[in-house]
């Protein structure tokens, strides 16, 4: 298969000034005619190219004009992914370079779909997905992002089964037609490469509202669902005009349409996708409803739209010339929603939650095979490289940027950014240029984060010389070779830190060679740029303990010698909310690790009564604030009170002993259970409430604590408790509550639980069986059981009438969640688990590639495992690269996996 470079990009030679659609839907048959007006690139000296080559891939072409004049067969090439006229001139009727008028008429198939890219059938309605490369699917086109045109749409279809039919920008007309058929021509006044185009066709209602603007403007604001969705769209709508408020306020971003829509589709790749003033959202990332709904999807719901909100600047305003710079929107706007949720919830929970999901999944792809800087030097299919790392971290790449520049003259850089290239389809580079003009720092080693992949590796030691009264930071940088790159140079690492004194207070920070100051900061961010690098304090008066890469002011794996009374002191005594819960983590992660070595040497555990003790504190503190003040972060308390996750332990481990972690982290979590089961009885009875259901920062807390309580209650395994759980799933007035119970119910070795969970599964989808979502969380729930067995379930449920592969969040919710979240059942030695997914992948490597190669991401981290699990691993991936219909899609991933 072909692999594109970044270095060999060129700009386009020809340019598409205006774009006219006219689409005749039809289920079989939907027949698109595109009038262009091209010319050839003004910018490219010399251009006197003359042979014209669009992108276009399953469709069927009928016709095909240059100012009128027809072009017969022997004038172009039809090949499988391209449509190329070899002389443009011959039939323009002036040259090239004043403009031509390209009408080509394509039919293509919508009903026969499944890849869900291009123009496709959900359930009852029609609509698009053309990020990356999905638009050459429903037209030819130069179908490159740094093709920008200004785009007229209009689409005609059945008025009965599509009375709405939506296009980017502003309806400028509409009709009805003979036949029972009606239309609508939508015009979207921006300039805007064709990912960014959008149509959706169906029986549809709305509602509506209006944000007023900064200066002034009214906007209309619509969210399109289904006719039963109505009564779920309030929480997005509310979550939009926040994210409206917020760009406003902290970024300048006033929004530019008269009109911003956001549809909601139930069969879709992604979360969602930033179409110029008609977002499409799958369905999972937009419908809330208290009843439906936990609390970890509302709040998906107001990350998501606010995401797709922001890119209307980042990124579609200002975009990316190639796919290379992928991250220059998704790093950036990443990073956007990220700020906007702490500023709308907790900020230090946010943090914790956005660290934990970097540090186990970012720091795997890192390790993995498909390893690839944030900007990648080249691909085979850009659909692979929607990765972790693009999105994750690139946005630590820009947090690292304004630790770097601070937050005044990182807005100030923003600011430039964006005023320098609206309109512009830019790189990376332009992004840090923009942010070095504004602000005067050099970024010229940092740049290196975007081109180096792999997880850079921090040695801290410490040496204190209590007569010179000096303490040393020695400070040890390395990065582990990535394919394709054996040697990494040194990173520039900001690493925000602080030294506490016995008291826990911080000690102003002098460096040698800096005159004294009584003023001297606290905290500081030390720049990091050197392999090896020394930093000396002085006027230390006793051995502090340092607190470091405070707020994880890096994407790095830290290493510092702690001793474990250092832990419980920085977990209790740090002002940094982050690396509190940090010290936690690394505590616990260390008790785990020893419980393992024990049960490795068949010894029985023994248990470090400081951590058993650090969580008796935790809870006491929380009881007695939940019966007095309030004032403790209830969010942040049940952070502390989770203990790490499998995959994070999986991922520190350098084999992985699925089964021993999992053991291990069992026996930790049951033994706290047991030490502390009246005070987790105390909290639990504590964060009961009656008032109804609200979705504020301090209600999800609330919930979440209670229900971190009461799945340690579960684990004593007392019948009490298990029935306790019962009546929760039973008379929970919201999902969040309901959900709880249930896993905990699915989830419970106990033997009193079993027809508890039974009546539980039944009861569930009982009620539930007409909304899809929360068929789909029943989905999930089961295949994350960790009791033997449930491959079994997952296959009888592969079988159930509300499941259909083809619908990718059915997809997830059964093949992923069992293959990501499962892993003592994934990884059983039998090897099932693994032929089970590369069945799926099979199977689905001709439904859907996308999701086929997504799928498979859990079988390429072979490395990490036993010989026995990594030959029938790869058994696997060699069954399924043996497939002769492989997709570019699924190719790349086996086969980088296999070399
Ligand atoms: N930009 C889209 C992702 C498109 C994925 C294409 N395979 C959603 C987002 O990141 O906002
Ligand atoms: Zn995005």
């Amino acid at each position: 298969a072909r692999t594109i470079f970044l270095k060999d990009y060129q700009a386009p030679a020809f340019l598409i000034e205006k774009t006219e659609l006219h689409f005749d839907l039809d289920e079989t048959r939907t027949r698109v005619t595109s009038r262009l007006v091209l010319r050839r690139n003004p910018d490219l000296a010399g251009n006197v190219e003359d042979t014209l080559q669009l992108d276009g891939q399953d469709m069927v072409l009928e016709s095909l004009r240059i100012d009128g004049n027809e072009l017969s067969s022997n004038d172009y090439v039809v090949a499988d992914e391209s449509l190329t006229i070899n002389s443009v001139s011959a039939f323009a009727s002036q040259s090239p370079d004043a403009g031509f008028v390209l009408e080509c008429v394509t039919v293509i198939k919508p009903q026969e779909n499944t890849s869900l890219e291009g123009l496709y059938k959900s359930r009852t309605m029609f609509c698009t997905q053309c990020e990356a490369e999905g638009f050459r699917k429903i037209t030819y086109y130069l179908d490159r992002p740094d093709v920008m045109s200004v785009f007229t749409t209009t689409i005609v279809a059945d008025k009965d089964k599509y009375p709405v039919l939506l296009s980017n920008g502003n309806d400028i007309a509409h009709g009805d037609l003979d036949g029972g058929r009606h239309w609508v021509t939508w015009e979207d006044p921006f300039r805007k490469p064709c990912y960014l185009f959008a149509l959706v066709a169906g029986d549809l209602k709305h509602i509506e509202d209006t944000f007023t603007t900064c200066s002034q403007r009214d906007i209309t604001l619509r969210i399109f669902v289904e006719e039963k969705d109505l009564d779920k769209c309030d929480h997005a709508m509310d979550s939009l005009k926040h994210a409206m408020r917020w760009d406003e306020e902290v970024y300048g971003r006033e929004y530019d349409l008269d009109i911003f829509m956001i549809v909601a589709v139930d069969d879709f790749n992604m979360g969602a996708m930033e179409n110029k003033g008609l977002n499409i959202f799958n369905t999972s990332c937009v419908l809330a409803n208290p009843a439906t709904t936990t609390d970890l999807a509302f709040q998906r719901v107001e990350a998501v739209v606010a995401h797709e909100y922001f890119h209307n600047w980042s990124g579609n305003r200002v975009t990316c010339r190639d796919w290379f710079q992928l991250s220059l929107k998704e790093g950036f706007t990443v990073f956007r929603d990220a700020e906007f949720s702490a500023d709308m919830g907790s900020r230090s929970v946010k943090r914790v939650e956005n660290v934990s999901f970097l540090r186990t999944a970012q720091f795997a792809e890192d390790a993995g095979p498909m390893a690839h800087p944030v900007r990648p030097d080249s691909y085979m299919e850009i659909s692979n490289f929607y990765t972790l790392t693009i999105y994750e971290k690139g946005a630590e790449v820009v947090r690292m940027i304004r630790e770097l520049l601070g937050p005044e003259k990182f807005r100030a850089g923003s600011d430039l950014y964006f005023d320098r290239h609206d309109g512009q389809a830019v790189t990376t580079e332009d992004f840090v240029l923009a942010m070095e003009a504004a602000s005067g720092v050099d970024l010229g080693q940092f740049r290196r984060w975007y081109t180096q992949a792999g997880t850079p590796q921090l040695k801290i030691s410490d040496n204190y010389d209590a007569s010179a009264q000096t303490y040393e930071l020695l400070v040890r940088q390395s990065c582990p070779p990535t394919p394709e790159q054996s040697h990494k140079d040194a990173f520039h690492i900001p690493l925000r830190m602080s030294l506490l004194n016995a008291d826990g207070d911080e000690l102003p920070l002098v460096l040698s060679g800096e005159p004294a100051a009584s003023d001297a900061p606290t905290e500081r961010v030390l720049d990091v740029t050197s392999d090896v690098q020394s930093f000396v304090f002085k006027g230390v008066k006793s051995r502090p303990v340092p607190s470091l890469l405070r707020g994880f002011s890096a994407p790095v794996k830290l290493q510092f010698d702690y001793s474990r009374d250092d832990l419980l002191f920085i977990m209790t005594r740090d002002s940094d909310g982050f690396n509190r819960w940090s010290a936690a983590q690394d505590l616990a992660v260390a008790v785990i690790q020893e419980i393992l070595q024990q049960h490795q040497r068949g010894q029985s555990p023994g248990i470090d009564k400081r951590l058993l003790d650090a969580v008796g504190d935790i809870l006491r503190s929380a009881v007695a604030d939940a019966r007095g003040s309030g004032e403790l972060d209830q969010a942040m308390l049940a952070q502390l009170l989770s203990l790490p996750s499998e995959a994070y332990l999986s991922e520190l481990s350098n084999e992985i002993d699925v089964d021993g972690i999992h053991w291990a982290r069992e026996t930790l979590a049951d033994a706290l259970a047991v030490e502390h089961a009246e005070n987790f009885a105390d909290l639990y009875k504590l964060c009961q409430s009656d008032a109804p259901y609200s979705a504020d920062a301090a209600s999800i807390a609330r919930r979440t604590l209670k229900n971190c309580c009461l799945a340690y209650l579960v684990r004593t395994q007392e019948p009490r408790w298990l029935e306790i759980c019962y009546r929760q799933f039973n008379e929970a007035g919201n999902m969040t509550d309901a959900d709880a119970a249930l896993r905990l119910l699915v989830n419970s070795p106990a033997e009193a639980a079993q027809p508890l969970r039974t009546q539980a599964l039944n009861d569930f989808y009982e009620r539930w069986q007409h909304e899809s979502l929360v068929v789909n969380q029943w989905f999930s729930v089961q295949a994350i059981a960790s009791r033997p067995g449930t491959l079994a379930q997952v296959k009888l449920l592969m079988n159930h009438k509300a499941f259909d592969i083809r619908n990718p969040n059915k997809a997830r919710a059964l093949i992923s969640a069992f293959c990501n979240m499962n892993a003592v059942n994934f990884h059983a030695l039998s090897g099932e688990g693994y032929t089970f997914l590369a069945d799926q992948v099979i199977t689905l490597n001709r439904l859907n590639p996308q999701i086929a190669a997504r799928l498979l991401t859990p079988l390429t981290r072979w490395q990490k495992y036993n010989q026995q699990r990594q030959h029938l691993m790869k058994a696997e991936l060699e069954r399924i690269q043996a497939d002769p219909e492989l997709s570019r899609d699924v190719y790349e991933v086996v086969s980088k996996s296999l070399k």
